[in-house]
């Protein structure tokens, strides 16, 4: 079973979305093990202090160093583990980082609040420094939760035999092609013929194809990394004088 601490100052904040879904019944079916610290807890004065104005003065608070350090002190960890700080600076989370994360016995997820963390937190504790994307949050909890979801689901088991999380479209390099269900006509908008009367064959080309059009008009600095075959060259030609 996988162990992830979470150091934060709102543990409310995680109950309801670990309760549910994928990560819910994963933990029940013991999985993952999820754990909340609270710095407040680890404070010694009588106000029980986590932040302080910041040296050099600006607005707002930073988060101080002794409280989060005896947090972390508390969960006794082994040599090795992934300290995960959330802050806007850290490198913007991927995939890859999940993978890896996933295949560790535990981890250790740090979230910031106010204007910072008092640095000497990220250089003695932190592994990783990860930021979501650039766009202003109020703190660290959302990516914490973003990154617990994403692991958890990448944990032996915490799918059911439905999905497999190799087929998730990171795994290959593209954006998914579009999805349709039924019914074949919607107010007029048909479902495409090669996925209503396609042989296998048909749909898997026209699903491959579609999704090196998207990759390639959304994010086209996917297809760079992605491995293509000489059929998805041949596609993508297609593509450039079909709609180009
Ligand atoms: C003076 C500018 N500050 C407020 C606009 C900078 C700032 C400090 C703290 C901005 C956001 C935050 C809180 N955000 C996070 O802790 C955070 C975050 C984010 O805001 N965006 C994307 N990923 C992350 S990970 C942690």
């Amino acid at each position: 079973m996988m162990r992830i601490d979470v150091v934060t100052l709102f543990p409310e904040f995680f109950s309801a979305p670990l309760d549910v879904s994928i990560v819910g019944r994963a933990r029940q079916a013991g999985i993952v093990a999820i754990h909340c610290s609270n710095p407040r807890d680890f404070t010694a004065d009588a106000h029980r202090t986590v932040d302080d104005s910041p040296y050099g003065g600006g607005p707002g608070m930073v988060m101080k160093p002794e409280p989060l350090f005896e947090t972390v002190r508390s969960l006794d960890l082994e040599e090795g583990t992934p300290v995960v700080v959330f802050t806007p600076q850290g490198r913007p989370l991927k995939q890859r980082i999940v993978r890896e994360l996933a295949q560790s016995p535990r981890a250790v997820m740090i979230c910031g609040r106010y204007e910072g963390i008092d640095e000497r937190v990220r250089e003695r504790l932190a592994t990783h420094e990860i930021s979501l994307g650039d766009f202003v949050l109020s703190g660290g909890e959302l990516p914490a939760l973003v990154l617990i979801d994403a692991i958890v689901r990448l944990l032996p088991g915490a799918l059911g035999n439905e999905e497999s999380p190799a087929e998730d479209s990171f795994s290959h390099g593209l954006l998914e092609h579009p999805q349709y269900t039924r019914p074949p006509v919607y107010e007029g908008m048909a479902v495409p013929d090669e996925l209503v009367n396609g042989y296998h064959a048909r749909v898997d080309r026209w699903r491959r194809k579609e999704a090196l059009w998207r990759t390639y008009q959304r994010r086209p600095e996917l297809l760079g990394s992605a491995e293509l075959s000489d059929e998805d060259h041949e596609l993508l030609a297609e593509l450039m004088a079909e709609r180009l």
